[in-house]
């Protein structure tokens, strides 16, 4: 076991897609964690008690010892370094490249512009109407690009056969898409190929919003 794994403590959100690639990430390393809720609909995002652990008021956020870390690019990067178990970087630059693009293009290109608050802000001062068709603009927007980055660098996985930190960012959002804000899949087929082999990984399925403590029941 190492060393200080039983320390680590993720504050997340069942449906957050930010969260959702954390909880890959630990379940890969094989870290074990205490799951902490923070009810985005309800707002504990902005109770005193978090905004100390993230003044920005967004989940994740990754608690190791004395360490307290948000943002899923600076978890992901500390968990990688800090937990070198089951590496998910690949060593070749060119490849490794290729994840952060992948891990941007979905974190700074794509899910800013769903967040739930951009949503909150178009619902009222825009219109109820505009919520859906502005996501999946911005949604389709990143995934033909995404298309088009990954057709010749994909194996099994984005970028090779092995899994990597552009599948943890991929998975969450092409599940969004799916689920949430219904994207036609068909005009995607890599995506739509990667995300059936996501499917078929436990540590992918565990990490999944319904299998979360603090999903409603169904
Ligand atoms: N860049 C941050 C973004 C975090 C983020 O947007 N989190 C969302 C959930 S996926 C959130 O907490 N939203 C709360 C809100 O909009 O009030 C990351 O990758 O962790």
């Amino acid at each position: 076991m190492a060393e200080g794994e039983n320390k680590l403590k993720l504050y997340s959100y069942w449906r957050s897609s930010c969260s959702f690639r954390i909880r890959i990430a630990l379940n890969l390393k094989g870290l074990e964690y205490q799951y902490i809720p923070v009810n985005l609909l309800k707002g504990e995002q902005f109770s005193p008690e978090f905004q100390k652990l993230n003044p920005i008021g967004y989940v994740p956020v990754l608690v190791d010892g004395d360490m307290i870390i948000s943002d899923s690019f600076a978890i992901f990067m500390y968990l990688e370094e800090k937990y070198p178990q089951h590496p998910l970087l690949p060593s070749d630059l060119a490849k490794k490249a290729l994840n952060f693009q992948a891990a941007n293009i979905v974190s700074s290109s794509i899910q800013p512009l769903q967040n739930l608050a951009v949503l909150k802000y178009i619902e009222e001062k825009v219109s109820p109407d505009e919520k859906i068709p502005w996501t999946k603009f911005h949604i389709e927007k990143g995934f033909e690009a995404l298309e088009k980055l990954f057709k010749d660098h994909a194996g099994k996985y984005a970028t090779g056969d092995e899994v990597s930190m552009a599948d943890l960012f991929l998975a969450p959002q092409i599940l969004a898409g799916i689920e949430r804000f219904n994207v036609d899949m068909a005009k995607f087929p890599l995506l739509s190929r990667l995300n059936e082999a996501y499917s078929e990984l436990p540590e992918f399925q565990n990490a999944k919003p319904e299998n979360q403590p603090d999903a409603p029941s169904a």
